[in-house]
């Protein structure tokens, strides 16, 4: 069995060790152009070419949740596409969006500022039932991030596509509900897979449904919001604020308004980072499980796009 690794801005090294010591025998090594054709894949962007030349494919792991570049390619036809099934992630998720949640609501910017001034002042304590948070995308990570932040009580929605039931989380499904689910909601987050369905979708019509005052957290991809319209909202004051961790071009430009706009609080695509050896471990246990012929969790619906 063989396994190829083409994974852009990632020291392969550690890896391919990583995977020797997890499968004994195995053949694996990074791409290079011309390289002989393998039986899987462990990739992060790959370019058109890695896949033009390795038709054969098995399998492609993703080291990563979110497949959407991939899914830009033109894949081997038999490949299964397996996207990393947390792995470390979820937690390191629900971390970032509750410390988001209570920064804002808790106004810790706020009393950062005051402090720095040497000034000693209260503010007054804010009722969390009027901060419903809504979290968009109920899966791996979105489900989790629910119950995070349910944890601390405040009212939580979820909306996902089928929907499901979460203890302590009010479940919307399909888009006959997001209005319902967006008037309920005045901190949003969005942890949705980009889709066609889902690209764009935080929009000026859709972020004006939230609540007055309302805040955005987006996790996802950058992609799912728009930017001149979130900073029109902040900038009437219908929002109070974003944190964003994902932008349309990574690193986010320096001439982007997001840097220095004073509502906003920008984090390099950091919320949930892939860890390496929980990675390993997981891709090297449905490798051998796929060679035995046994299914796999994570294996992505081409035609969903997620
Ligand atoms: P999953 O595939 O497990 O979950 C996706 C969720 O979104 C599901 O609940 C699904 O609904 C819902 N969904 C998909 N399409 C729609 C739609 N059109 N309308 C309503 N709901 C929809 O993804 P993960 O939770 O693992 O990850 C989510 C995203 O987070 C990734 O795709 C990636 O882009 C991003 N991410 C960002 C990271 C970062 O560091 N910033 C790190 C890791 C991931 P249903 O349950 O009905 O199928
Ligand atoms: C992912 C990411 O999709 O890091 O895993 O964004």
């Amino acid at each position: 069995m063989r396994i190829t690794f083409c994974c852009s801005q990632t020291n392969a090294g550690p890896w391919l060790s990583g995977f020797r010591a997890e499968i004994p025998g195995v053949d694996i090594s990074e791409w290079a152009a011309g390289a002989p054709e393998a039986d899987y894949a462990v990739v992060w962007a790959p370019p058109q070419q890695f896949l033009d030349e390795q038709p054969g494919l098995r399998g492609i792991f993703n080291i990563g949740a979110g497949v959407d570049a991939l899914l830009q390619l033109k894949l081997p036809p038999a490949a299964k596409v397996v996207r990393l099934d947390d792995a470390g992630m979820s937690v390191q998720m629900a971390e970032f969006v509750c410390h988001a949640v209570i920064r804002h609501f808790r106004e810790f910017d706020g009393y950062e500022q005051d402090v720095a001034l040497g000034k000693w002042s209260y503010r007054k304590p804010r009722l969390r039932t009027d901060f419903p948070v809504g979290v968009m995308g109920l899966g791996v990570l979105g489900e989790r991030v629910a119950r995070s932040v349910a944890q601390f009580d405040f009212p939580v929605n979820g909306w996902s596509r089928s929907g499901k039931s979460i203890d302590g989380v009010r479940v919307f499904c399909g888009a006959s509900q997001l209005h319902g689910f967006l008037a309920a909601t005045r901190v949003l987050v969005c942890l949705l897979p980009l889709t066609p369905d889902t690209r764009d979708i935080m929009d000026h019509e859709m972020l004006s449904l939230l609540r007055p005052g309302g805040y955005v957290i987006n996790v996802a991809r950058g992609a799912h919001l728009v930017d001149s319209d979130l900073i029109a909202l902040l900038d009437s004051g219908h929002l109070a604020g974003a944190t964003l961790d994902v932008f349309r071009t990574e690193p986010l430009p320096a001439e982007h308004p997001f840097w220095r706009h004073p509502k906003i609080t920008v984090t390099p695509h950091t919320s949930a980072r892939t860890l390496r050896e929980e990675s390993i471990a997981q891709i090297a246990g449905k490798i051998l499980a796929l060679q035995r012929g046994e299914p796999v969790a994570g294996v992505v619906d081409l035609a969903r796009g997620y």
